[in-house]
């Protein structure tokens, strides 16, 4: 199966953080990450005034269930000291699931595609630097969503949302990893 994994976090050194939940991600599922993205600077969406984000998007290959990688994720996040208190509160270590191939679900643990990956421009441009031609299931073309972000629907005028993000490492590569 294919997975398209979300990473972000705003609290300690974020840059170095994703960085390392990368190999994480590497060794807890003993597969090789297909596709990086850069890291980017993101604008916080929702919950309490908080410092920037760094995000960054995946894709590896991997023959476990989705709850199992979910589960690994989770564990991965638990290391990084991750503590879930306010919900869209800062966080060390955020591990979403965006899409398993083209699976969709609605249940609460583990909802596919992620139920807010279509309007968040921290997931959707980054993904679309490695995967231009992406399509969200239920949601369409990834390149048409951001579009859409950067655009008021009534009068057409740009609003920042996409332009937000901010590329902080382009082609990234922390010494002594490989993509
Ligand atoms: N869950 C259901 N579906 C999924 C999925 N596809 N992937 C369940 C991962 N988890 C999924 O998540 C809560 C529950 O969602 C889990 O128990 C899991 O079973 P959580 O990670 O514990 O809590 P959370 O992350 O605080 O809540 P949530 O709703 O996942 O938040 P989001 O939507 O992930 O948003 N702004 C910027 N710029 N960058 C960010 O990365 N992130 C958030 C968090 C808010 N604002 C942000 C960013
Ligand atoms: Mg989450």
């Amino acid at each position: 199966m294919r997975y398209v994994i979300g990473i972000g976090s705003n609290m300690g050194d974020s840059v170095s953080i994703v960085r390392r939940a990368i190999d994480e991600i590497k060794a807890t599922f003993d597969v090789d990450v297909d596709e990086r993205s850069s890291l980017y600077r993101t604008r916080p969406v929702g919950g309490p005034e908080q410092d920037d984000y760094i995000n960054a998007v995946v894709v590896m290959h991997c023959d476990r269930d989705p709850d199992r990688v979910l589960a690994g994720l989770q564990e991965i996040e638990h290391e990084f000291g991750r503590v879930r208190d306010v919900r869209w509160g800062p966080r060390t270590l955020d591990l979403d699931i965006i899409t398993v191939d083209d699976m969709i679900s609605v249940d609460p643990d583990l909802t596919l595609p992620h139920p807010r990956a279509h309007e968040r421009a921290f997931v959707l441009v980054p993904w679309h630097e490695i995967d231009p031609e992406a399509t969200l299931p239920q949601h369409g073309p990834i390149e048409y969503l951001i579009d859409r972000l950067t655009h008021d629907a009534k009068d057409g005028s740009r609003i920042p949302s996409a332009s937000s993000v901010v590329v902080v490492a382009a082609g990234d590569q922390a010494p002594g990893t490989s993509a």
